[in-house]
């Protein structure tokens, strides 16, 4: 069993501008972070990854840097910064921070160097070509809607940007640019932090020819066959954790859109000399129809279950999984898998995805509110939305005739807003988020969902969380067992085996509100079992072999 810290960890995600306000502004900031770090110590969690919290221009909030070794001044101070360092480290929790060097912002004294002149020396940081035929140097499409170029008159060239126009893309074939990513790592590093979550890591390699995308003409189409597991990313991780993270001991995720099971093998196997773990998408993509998140497609349990099987195994002994539903990205799992329809739903189907997600193999990752059953957001009027990917995709999808109802519903299914608005401390007013106006509307649940219910309520998804935490403390063979699935043609219940040496956890989820019988294979032989955990009072005598299973039940179960 290859032990390692980060694979027993629990890691806690805090999208910095919605955690919590100190100074009334109605942006969350770190001393607000600071006055939280006692609720993150009781709900049992291991490490924090801070989204950023760099100097930036907020076009993406925080994923658009103009200088990585400065504080935001709505966040704070370095000084605020290594006070939360030091508070996460006195309580035996350990910090990564976000490091996002596929882009930078236009606002980075580099790039506004880069597009002073062609023979500027930081030209080359940056990926410049010249137009073709007055268009475009390609077809490539941003992420974040319209074309992945733009226009810069004063040297009659374009720039690359597969997000936002104000996040030019690094030019990672430049060694320069590469040095001065490394140097800033070494400089987070020194500072005592404990890894990092790497934003779109897998983009960072371009062929070299930028050759048009297939699709056709006339419309912008997605370029990932030129950049993405580029020809030379393992190359440029491989530098990177001989030149850097190998001198330390770090955790690393890499965040690694369109991967499969196969390619993400290369980026965390054991001998690659790369990553830890990384996010896969394959997962998120249940519900994305051919055209993308915005088609929104009913999910199915089937492919679920097919997703995370394919992952679990694949991974099994050669490399590591990350386990998430959740994150700044992603809309309020509780609203996308579970059922918010009631509290009384939403109670157990939020410890059911829980369930899940701390009993498969793999590192979990709570996304802040997470542990809170915090659900997605229908704001009345796209004013009150700040993404700009979901502006974007507004003020394209209007432009092309689409109606504002269906708009938005897309946004209420997929918008990234769904994760950012304001945790929910309290019931009193914005929710103890913030004395001020918070950024972003609070969601008008908070009445009923806040922290301060939760902790105060024995049956609360948060106390399940942190049984779920404590259960992997206790239990080697809910991080290190294999896994194998039970009944995988079930198209209700998702059941599961993880096996350690002679020990056997059995773990069986209702993924939905009808009841559901669950019928244990006859080859599954055991003398004992305990029951470690159900979002349910199970009568002290029953049966293992025969289960009647309520809404959304799930049951961990140890057997001897
Ligand atoms: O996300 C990368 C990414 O692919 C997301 O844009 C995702 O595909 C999309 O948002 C799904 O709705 C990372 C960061 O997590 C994201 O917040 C940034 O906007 C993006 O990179 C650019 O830095
Ligand atoms: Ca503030």
């Amino acid at each position: 069993m290859d032990r390692q810290w980060w694979k027993e960890s629990v890691v806690y995600q805090i999208y910095p501008r919605s955690f919590m306000d100190s100074n009334g502004d109605g942006i969350g900031d770190l001393q607000g972070i600071i006055s939280r770090l006692d609720y993150l110590k009781t709900l049992g969690v291991d490490v924090v990854w801070l989204s950023p919290v760099y100097e930036s221009p907020n076009d993406d909030n925080g994923y658009d840097i103009s200088n990585y070794q400065a504080i935001m001044d709505e966040f704070g101070t370095i000084e605020d910064w290594e006070e939360l360092l030091q508070g996460l480290h006195e309580r035996g929790m350990k910090l990564i921070m976000d490091l996002v060097v596929n882009h930078s912002s236009d606002e980075h004294q580099w790039f506004v160097e880069s597009r002073k002149s062609k023979d500027n020396p930081y030209r080359d940081y940056y990926i410049w070509r010249p137009g073709k035929d007055g268009r475009e140097p390609n077809n490539w499409g941003s992420f974040f809607s319209g074309s992945a170029w733009e226009y810069d008159k004063n040297t009659d060239e374009y720039f690359l940007h597969l997000f936002s126009r104000k996040q030019p893309d690094l030019n990672w074939e430049n060694p320069k640019v590469r040095q001065e990513v490394y140097d800033m790592m070494t400089w987070w590093l020194d500072k005592g932090i404990d890894g990092f979550r790497m934003d779109v890591i897998n983009l960072i390699s371009k062929e070299q020819q930028l050759l048009d995308a297939e699709g056709p003409e006339g419309q912008y189409q997605f370029g990932g066959k030129s950049f993405v597991n580029g020809p030379r990313i393992h190359e440029f991780l491989q530098e990177m954790n001989r030149e850097v993270l190998s001198k330390y001991d770090v955790m690393t995720v890499g965040e690694t859109v369109e991967v499969t099971p196969e390619d993400a093998a290369l980026f965390v196997g054991k001998d690659r000399g790369e990553l830890n773990m990384v996010f896969q998408f394959e997962l998120m993509g249940i519900d994305s129809g051919p055209s993308g998140k915005w088609d929104v497609t009913p999910w199915t349990l089937a492919d679920f279950k097919r997703v995370v099987s394919k992952w679990q195994t694949a991974l099994q002994g050669n490399g590591w999984n990350s386990l998430y539903l959740n994150n700044h990205d992603q809309p309020r799992m509780v609203s996308r898998f579970g059922n918010d329809s009631s509290p009384e739903l939403r109670n157990v189907s939020g410890k059911m995805l829980a369930t899940l997600l701390h009993t498969l193999q793999g590192t979990p990752y709570i996304y802040q509110g997470e542990e809170l059953g915090m659900t997605n957001v229908r704001f009345e009027s796209i004013e009150d939305y700040k993404d700009i990917e979901i502006l974007n995709m507004h003020k394209e999808y209007t432009a092309a005739g689409r109606d504002e109802k269906t708009i938005m519903e897309s946004i209420y299914s997929k918008g990234r807003d769904n994760a950012r608005t304001p945790m929910q401390w309290n019931s009193g007013p914005q929710a103890g988020f913030t004395t001020g106006t918070p950024w972003l509307p609070i969601n008008p649940n908070y009445k009923e969902i806040n922290a301060d219910q939760a902790v105060a309520d024995p049956n609360s998804i948060f106390h399940y969380y942190k049984r779920l935490i404590e259960l992997r403390k206790q239990h080697d063979i809910i991080v290190y067992g294999d896994y194998q699935i039970l009944r995988e043609e079930d198209d209700q219940i998702y059941a599961y085996l993880r096996s350690l040496g002679e020990e056997k956890l059995l773990v069986v989820l209702n993924f939905f509100e009808a009841p559901a019988e669950f019928v244990l294979p006859d080859s599954i032989h055991f003398s004992g079992q305990e029951l470690l955990i159900s979002n349910y009072e199970i009568p002290a005598e029953h049966s293992l072999r025969h289960m009647n299973l309520r809404p959304y039940e799930a049951r961990v179960y140890k057997l001897q």
